[in-house]
């Protein structure tokens, strides 16, 4: 292969049909990722508009939805927060054509590492036998894991919009509340496959503030009303406007790592000093921030993966604030709903492998975040009130695939039903108070891409003639 930028465009075209490229194409497209790579940060600045993706896992077909849901590269920026491979059938191609992407449009693709980059890992959950299945050596994989060690460790996403631009679109079927007038900041959008939306909350709602407390219950993820305004939220959200932050504070920066914090970092800076150029460590910084999860405790707590740490809300806000983080983005754990977020929405947790291992029967989302194009988040409440406003549901809807009763209720281990009271506790603790408000986000949930666009045989290969 030449160096020209139409070999690269017939290599992209090839897998993009999931048709591997030959081996010395191969080698040459990850030599020229490495030579890019080698050029990144441990972590990655990345501009807003931005979509933020979680694993993968070799499914390629799942892979070619998502990019239907959220706009082809180069037209859509995305940040991949790892696992690529491994699980799937298909890792090859779709890691393939991630590079040749990244190769081709830099500055539109950013892949950051997941824990199964790993020659390790790949070995043993099915990366490492689908090479050799597909080639006859292990070269491929080879040249694959180079590149791996060569993926940054995390992004910063900067410049993203505090509110977003709500979607003129219908609502969904599924929806059966009425629209209320888009006079409010919309803090999250929910959209399904068809573009059509599932929910709409707002960050902060003056018609709801004075209207009615914050309820005792949290809705039942069965029931068809629409949730009193407090400090609950969606499904997969944990949706809240107890933020303290100052008035005119803008969004904060927006951390993306593929498992989550460490012990040993307590600042963003102390990522930057890693030397990442190397196979995933058994433990330390650079493994802890592949494979910890955050989970309900207080504190640090033993991963029951065996590497990486348990960390709680506690660990999460007083490194975002210690950082001017607004919120961290994560992947590595799969979420039913597609996303879930957690520690009154200063954790998210974004899965974009629909129908995991093709049996798990999840949905997948990704998470679309704005440019600020305004200075809204200047002059959006002039009297200064931000601590005490409720947020209000402007379009609500229980029903759907990111509504369902698999999993703990919405806003789960959020204090929900009790909004109030935990505001009124998180005043008075030792954590520090001053939170940034967070960006708009909105989520695209998608389910698995047809059976039929996967190149297996139908059920039935039969009798369509007759029609
Ligand atoms: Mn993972």
């Amino acid at each position: 292969m030449s160096s020209g930028g139409s070999d690269l465009d017939k290599a992209i075209a090839q897998l993009r049909a999931c048709r591997p490229i030959p081996e010395n194409q191969v080698r040459e497209v990850c030599y020229k990722a490495r030579e890019l790579l080698i050029e990144e940060g441990n972590v990655v600045t990345v501009d807003a508009p931005v979509t933020i993706c979680g694993d993968i896992h070799g499914q390629f077909h799942d892979l070619m939805e998502l990019f239907r849901v959220g706009g082809d590269v180069p037209d859509t920026n995305y940040l991949f927060m790892g696992d690529f491979v491994d699980r799937g059938f298909y890792s090859l191609e779709s890691f393939l054509l991630l590079l040749c992407l990244k190769v081709r449009y830099p500055d539109r693709i950013t892949l950051i590492r997941g824990n199964h980059e790993s020659r390790q890992i790949t070995t043993v959950y099915g990366f490492y036998d689908e090479c050799l299945r597909k080639y006859g050596s292990a070269n491929v994989w080879r040249h694959c894991c180079e590149v791996f060690d060569y993926l940054a460790l995390g992004a910063l996403v900067i410049g993203a919009s505090t509110t977003l631009t709500p979607t003129d679109g219908p609502p969904a079927p599924t929806n059966t509340t009425q629209l209320a007038p888009l006079d409010s900041e919309i803090e999250i959008e929910t959209l399904n496959a068809a573009n059509e939306i599932m929910y709409r909350y707002a960050r902060d709602s003056s018609q709801a503030s004075n209207s009615q407390q914050p309820s005792t219950q949290s809705p039942s993820a069965s029931s068809p009303t629409i949730p009193t305004p407090s400090n609950i939220g969606p499904a997969g959200t944990s949706a809240t406007s107890s933020s303290s932050g100052s008035p005119g504070t803008p969004g904060g920066a927006i951390l993306c790592v593929h498992g989550g914090l460490s012990p040993l970092i307590d600042t963003i800076d102390k990522i930057r000093l890693l030397d990442r150029k190397q196979e995933v460590p058994h433990e330390g910084a650079m493994c802890d921030l592949l494979w910890s999860d955050p989970d309900e405790i207080d504190g640090w707590g033993l991963s029951p993966r065996g590497a990486g740490f348990l960390f709680g809300a506690d660990i999460v806000k007083c490194f975002n604030y210690k950082n001017d983080l607004s919120l961290i983005a994560r992947a590595h754990q799969l979420v039913m709903e597609g996303f879930k977020e957690m520690f009154e929405s200063s954790i998210v947790t974004v899965w974009s492998a629909p129908n995991y291992c093709y049996r798990c029967g999840n949905v997948a989302a990704i998470l679309e975040l704005e440019e600020d194009g305004s200075n809204a988040g200047f002059v959006r409440r002039s009297n200064g009130e931000r601590g005490a406003g409720a947020g209000g549901w402007i379009l609500g809807s229980n029903v759907g695939p990111n509504t369902s009763n698999r999993h703990s209720s919405p806003g789960a281990g959020n204090g929900n039903g009790n909004g109030n009271a935990n505001r009124l506790g998180a005043l008075t603790d030792s954590v520090p108070q001053r939170r940034r408000d967070g960006p708009g986000r909105r989520y695209r949930v998608f389910e698995a891409a047809p059976q039929d666009s996967r190149g297996m045989p139908a059920k039935k290969p039969v009798a369509d003639y007759f029609l």
